[in-house]
């Protein structure tokens, strides 16, 4: 509830909550961009299983999201008063998989009916399930060929373990199978299974069949004898690493947000927290509360994770296809990690749980998805020390405290984590950390100076080489600065000489703003030229006259694809040449490889989209912002690599009249000497 209600309206809202709860039932609190509830995810799949895909066999989930309402109603609906809203209608859009064909289903919860069925025509095809994952996994243990392959390399079945991976789109005219690769590990005594592959088998999957259709083993290298890579705290032998000083994080006034529902309210922050199964985390209807105006004011309407792309750099037979988009093949959600409290994220943290479906479309919860806590950086938001004035020093400093959201997905070996920080400067930074385990190829190399001619990775250990890779991480970025209509700015800085005498000077730089009219004039190759990217709303001035606007700034990790633009998987991510893009809203236009990331062939991605060229000048706007790392494994990756980190901010800009932290209640952070029983 908000803490700002008088008692006496606390009074009428019990009143008008117990008398609109006796006519609507549980509906008052759901927010039309709530995530579905288990209940109604069980709704969603009888609805669907009652009707004549029901009949099939091999009816599978791939995909079970809410079918936001249009972003008008949305906001029309955000903008009624709590007291007269009325229960949002609440719809979802489902993908199946029945009779070798992918179904596009729109399902009306409120009504228990399907509004429209459609057969899906294109290339590509829906994210793999978990279920199916395991049993295509299962299935080389039952095959001869395979348990000789084993068997040949001194192993024992029981002691091999495999997953799985996307096949990729390699020119293929005719519209493909739905493919899967399976790669198989040495297990046995330890859990770092990825250190020893099984080098040179390849088995491929048909799903719709669930069986082997291909087989090889080119038995190229011996399975490497890696030892020591558990990263199990119990399994670890003297000499230990460094030790640090246990901490303690105090909040003696508890915690300084508030969860309503899937709103979450913090300092001058309001945000909608929701969740998908593939994108993870979504952050909608964010605004930021203007002091001097005492307003809400809007920055962005709707940001998630988009796409990841992980192209490998082996040409070789068992890792050219090595091409992964994990958000749209494998799912950013489907793969979230239960966060573990106090290390995933601190002792002040609130843990949210989120649903996904199962095979059958079934909700399964999963704990811990995601976390929101206060940050106590250490760091000052702001400071300056006065030493010009004779006889006095003056010095203010204001701490910096900011509200984190963060989830973790673990896509087979590797470790995302996502962090969605609020600053009360008005800033949302973007982070986005990498560890886990390399993917490693098993060599014949035990030492360097063996390798000759062109390297596709670093030797980590004997026999193991971690492969050259890169991950581009795409944002879907809906901002809605001050209003939905919106312009993308690049303030150039460019060089002028002084030809003339009138000044010493010879050259300074000054600003150029080129507002971008079409899609084509905002893609931007960051590092090219000097310049400020900026989202601006072309009718709100400051009392200045300048543009209000928020700033996208680059914090590190800008890399773009280096592969060359007839590369197949390049064709399928062509969009990650530049790392910023603007396109027109869409409402269908929300995953950057496209609907069917696997065994896409580009034809719909965001690159396609902007190719279109539409006109994005003083209109609905989205931003798109690839987060780049070209990855050459260090010895350090190995066994697990440490938190490696990149992101961006979008800060505010001429957005608020001044800074708006020059009032903010200087307090300090508690200090707690050495003493642990201070509550
Ligand atoms: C259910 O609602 C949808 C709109 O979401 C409508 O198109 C459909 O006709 C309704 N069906 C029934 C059976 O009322
Ligand atoms: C919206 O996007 C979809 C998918 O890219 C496209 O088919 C449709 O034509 C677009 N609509 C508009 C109005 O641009
Ligand atoms: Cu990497």
């Amino acid at each position: 509830m908000n803490p700002q209600l008088s008692s006496s309206s606390f009074l009428v809202f019990v009143f008008v909550f117990v008398f609109l709860h006796s006519l609507k039932p549980a509906s008052i609190y759901c927010h039309p961009l709530d995530p579905l509830t288990p209940s109604e995810i069980s709704a969603v799949s009888n609805i669907i299983k009652s009707s004549h895909l029901g009949s099939s066999k091999s009816l599978s989930f791939h995909y079970v999201g809410l079918d936001e309402l249009d972003k008008p109603d949305v906001l029309a609906w955000a903008s009624t008063h709590r007291w007269n809203k009325a229960a949002p209608p609440r719809r979802a859009f489902v993908i199946v998989r029945s009779e070798k064909k992918t179904h596009e289903i729109y399902v009306d919860i409120t009504n228990h009916s399907i509004v429209s069925d459609k057969v899906y025509e294109g290339f590509g095809y829906p994210m793999l399930n978990f279920e199916e994952q395991e049993a295509a996994s299962a299935l080389p243990f039952d095959y001869a060929p395979f348990v000789e392959s084993v068997k040949k390399r001194g192993l024992e079945p029981e002691d091999v373990l495999c997953t799985t991976f996307s096949v990729g789109w390699f020119g293929e005219r005719k519209q493909g199978r739905r493919l899967l690769k399976i790669q198989c590990f040495l297990t046995g005594d330890t859990v770092n299974f990825y250190a020893r592959p099984l080098e040179g088998v390849t088995v491929v999957v048909d799903l719709d069949a669930m069986e082997i259709v291909e087989y090889e083993d080119r038995m190229v290298v011996p399975v490497p004898g890696s030892t020591g890579t558990d990263y199990r705290a119990a399994k670890q032998k003297p000499p230990l690493g460094p030790r640090t000083k246990p901490g303690i994080i105090v909040q003696p006034e508890g915690k300084g947000f508030e969860v309503d529902g899937h709103m979450i309210r913090w300092a001058n922050w309001e945000f909608h927290l929701g969740y998908d199964v593939r994108a993870g985390t979504v952050i909608s209807l964010a605004s930021v509360k203007d002091s001097e105006k005492g307003i809400f004011r809007r920055v962005l309407h709707r940001g998630y994770v988009s796409e990841i792309f992980v192209p490998y750099m082996d040409p070789s037979e068992e890792w050219y296809y090595k091409t992964f988009f994990d958000v749209g093949e494998f799912g950013f959600g489907l793969l979230a990690a239960p966060l573990e409290p106090m290390t995933d994220c601190p002792a002040n943290a609130a843990f949210m749980d989120a649903y996904i479906t199962d095979r059958d479309g079934l909700p399964i919860k999963q704990s811990n998805a995601f976390c929101v806590f206060e940050r106590y950086s250490g760091d000052a938001s702001w400071r300056h020390t006065e030493f010009g004035i004779p006889g006095q020093v003056i010095t203010e400093v204001r701490p910096e405290v900011s509200l984190v959201v963060r989830m973790v997905s673990a896509i087979g070996n590797y470790d995302y984590v996502i962090d969605w920080e609020f600053k009360t400067s008005g800033s949302i930074k973007l982070g986005v950390s990498l560890t886990g385990i390399l993917e490693m190829k098993g060599t014949q190399y035990t030492h360097a100076d063996q390798i000759s001619g062109d390297q596709h990775g670093t030797l980590l250990a004997a026999n193991t080489m971690g492969v050259y890779h890169d991950h581009f991480v795409t944002f879907h970025l809906d901002l809605d600065v001050d209003g939905p209509d919106n312009s993308f700015v690049k303030s150039k800085l460019k060089t002028v000489r002084v030809t003339d005498d009138s000044s010493p000077r010879r050259s300074y730089w000054t600003v150029a703003k080129e507002t971008a009219r079409t899609e084509a004039d905002a893609l931007v190759e960051l590092g090219a030229e000097p310049a400020e990217l900026l989202v601006v709303n072309p009718s709100k001035k400051t009392k200045m006259g300048n543009d209000v606007g928020y700033r996208l700034i680059s914090h590190g990790a800008t890399a773009a694809s280096l592969l060359s633009d007839d590369d197949y998987p390049q064709i399928r991510a062509s969009y990650s040449k530049k790392q910023v893009r603007v396109t027109a809203y869409n409402k269908s236009e929300k995953w950057a490889a496209g609907l069917y990331a696997d065994e896409s062939r580009g034809d719909d991605n965001l690159a396609a989209w902007t190719a279109r060229n539409r006109v994005i000048e003083n209109t609905d706007i989205v931003l798109w912002y690839t987060v780049g790392v070209h990855h050459v494994p260090y010895q350090e990756d190995f066994p697990v690599m440490p938190l490696l980190s990149g992101g961006f901010e979008l800060r505010p800009a001429n957005f608020f009249e001044s800074n708006p932290l020059i009032k903010t209640p200087a307090n300090k952070l508690v200090h707690l000497p050495n003493c642990p029983r201070n509550p």
